[in-house]
C-alpha cells in the first residue's frame, strides 16, 4: 500500500480525446482507480457501456484512458481494457478472473492479475442487476466499481433505480409533477445480504478515504463492491467546478453517507452524524442543483433556501427519507456478516 500523496502524484491515465464533461466526477474516480493500480500488478479493466466507457472510445482517439502515451512493454504497468455491453460488466470481470485462475493453474501465468469491473447505475442496477449480484454471490475475487450518478446520462439523463426521490429527470419529469417518486434500491445492503466481502459507498471528495477503500478491495477476500456518488454536471444540472463540493455535501448531509464495510468485521459511517441537527441542512443540498428546482427555492435578499409555496409537505418527505437513510447505514454498518 503507498501513501495518498505518492498515490496522488502518480502518472495520469487520462491521454488526449476523453469526451467526458470537464469536472465530471466519473472521471475523478477514473483518473484514481487508475493511480491506484499503478502498482506493478497487471490490470484488467471490465467497462460496461456508461458515460466512462463511451467518453474513452471516441473516434479518433479510441483509447483515450490508458497508461502513457503509447501503450507500454511494461506487463505490469500497463492495462487492459474489455469494452462491453451496458449490463455485463460485473459478469466479464468473474469470466476474466476464472480464465486467469485457470491459466495460473496450469502454469501458463506466472504474474498476478487484479481485476475491476466499472459500470453506471443504469447498467449496474436496471438490466445488470442479475449480473451484479451473481458475480457477488459467487464471491468473484474481483473489483465492482458502480459509478452512481443517479440517472442513465450517456442517452439522455433518464431516471434510475438510484435516483433520488422528487429529482427531476428527463423520464420522471418535474413538469408540474413532482419528480421521481420512487425510493432508491438499497444497492448497498443488497450486495451485502449477496455476500461481498467489502462494500464501500465512496467518491474521491474523500479522496484519502477513497483511495484506501480502492487499495483494500484490491485485497480482501471475496468481491468488493465500491459505491462511487458521482454528481454529473449535466444530468443534476450545476456549474462546472462544484462537483466535489456537492459530493462532500451530499455525503455529509445524509443523502449518500460515506460507508465502508467489511464482512467479519463490520463498518462505519464517517462524516454524518445520525442526528439530523448536526449535520448540514437537506435545503443546501438540494439548492445547488436545478434537477430540484421545482422543489426548493433560494431567496434573493437572505440567501436563505427554502421550499417553494405547495412543496413543503415534500421537502418533509424527502428530509424523512433522508434520515432514514442514515439510520439504515448506521444499521447496516452494525452488521458483521
Ligand atoms: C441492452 C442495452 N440497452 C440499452 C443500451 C443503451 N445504453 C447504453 S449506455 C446506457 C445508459 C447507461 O447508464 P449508466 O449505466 O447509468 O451510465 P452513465 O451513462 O450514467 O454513466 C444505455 C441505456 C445498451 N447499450 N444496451
Ligand atoms: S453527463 Fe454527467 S456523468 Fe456523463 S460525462 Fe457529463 S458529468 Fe459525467
Amino acid at each position: 500500500m503507498s501513501g495518498y500523496k505518492e498515490t496522488a502524484l502518480k502518472e495520469s491515465c487520462f491521454r488526449p480525446g476523453s469526451t467526458l464533461c470537464p469536472g465530471c466526477m466519473e472521471s475523478v474516480a477514473f483518473q484514481n482507480i487508475g493511480r491506484v493500480t499503478d502498482n506493478g500488478i497487471k490490470t484488467i479493466f471490465s467497462i460496461g457501456t456508461s458515460c466512462a466507457e463511451v467518453s474513452t472510445l471516441a473516434f479518433p482517439n479510441v483509447v483515450a484512458w490508458g497508461r502513457g502515451d503509447v501503450p507500454s512493454d511494461d506487463y505490469g504497468k500497463s492495462f487492459a481494457i474489455i469494452h462491453n455491453v451496458f449490463e455485463s460488466a460485473p459478469t466479464l470481470a468473474e469470466a476474466t478472473r476464472d480464465v486467469a485462475d485457470q491459466l495460473t493453474h496450469l502454469g501458463a501465468l506466472q504474474r498476478p492479475v487484479q481485476i475491476i469491473s466499472a459500470s453506471g447505475d443504469g447498467g449496474a442496477f436496471s438490466i445488470g442487476l442479475r449480473t451484479l449480484l451473481h458475480t457477488i454471490h459467487r464471491r468473484a475475487r474481483v473489483t465492482i466499481v458502480v459509478l452512481v450518478n443517479e440517472i442513465f446520462a450517456n442517452t439522455g439523463f433518464q431516471y434510475s433505480p438510484a435516483t433520488m426521490p422528487y429529482a427531476d429527470t428527463s423520464t420522471t419529469p418535474a413538469d408540474g409533477t413532482p419528480g421521481n417518486l420512487n425510493p432508491p434500491l438499497d444497492y448497498i445492503h443488497l450486495a451485502m445480504a449477496a455476500g461481498a466481502g467489502m462494500v464501500a459507498q465512496l467518491s474521491p471528495a474523500h479522496g484519502k478515504m477513497f483511495v484506501k477503500a480502492i487499495e483494500r478491495s484490491l485485497e480482501v477476500e471475496g468481491t468488493a463492491v465500491i459505491f462511487v456518488p458521482a454528481p454529473c454536471i449535466s444530468g443534476w444540472k450545476f456549474e462546472d467546478g462544484q462537483t466535489v463540493e456537492i459530493a462532500q455535501m451530499g455525503a455529509r448531509t445524509g443523502v449518500f453517507p460515506a460507508f465502508t464495510w467489511e464482512r467479519g468485521k463490520g463498518g462505519t459511517v464517517k462524516d454524518c452524524p445520525l442526528a439530523a441537527d448536526q449535520r448540514p441542512s437537506i435545503e443546501e443540498f438540494l439548492g445547488s442543483q436545478r434537477r430540484f428546482a421545482h422543489l426548493v427555492a433560494k431567496d434573493r435578499e437572505t440567501g436563505r433556501i427554502s421550499a417553494r409555496p405547495g412543496r413543503e409537505e415534500d421537502l418533509e418527505r424527502l428530509r424523512s427519507w433522508v434520515q432514514e437513510n442514515v439510520e439504515r447505514m448506521y444499521r447496516l454498518a452494525e452488521m458483521k456478516q
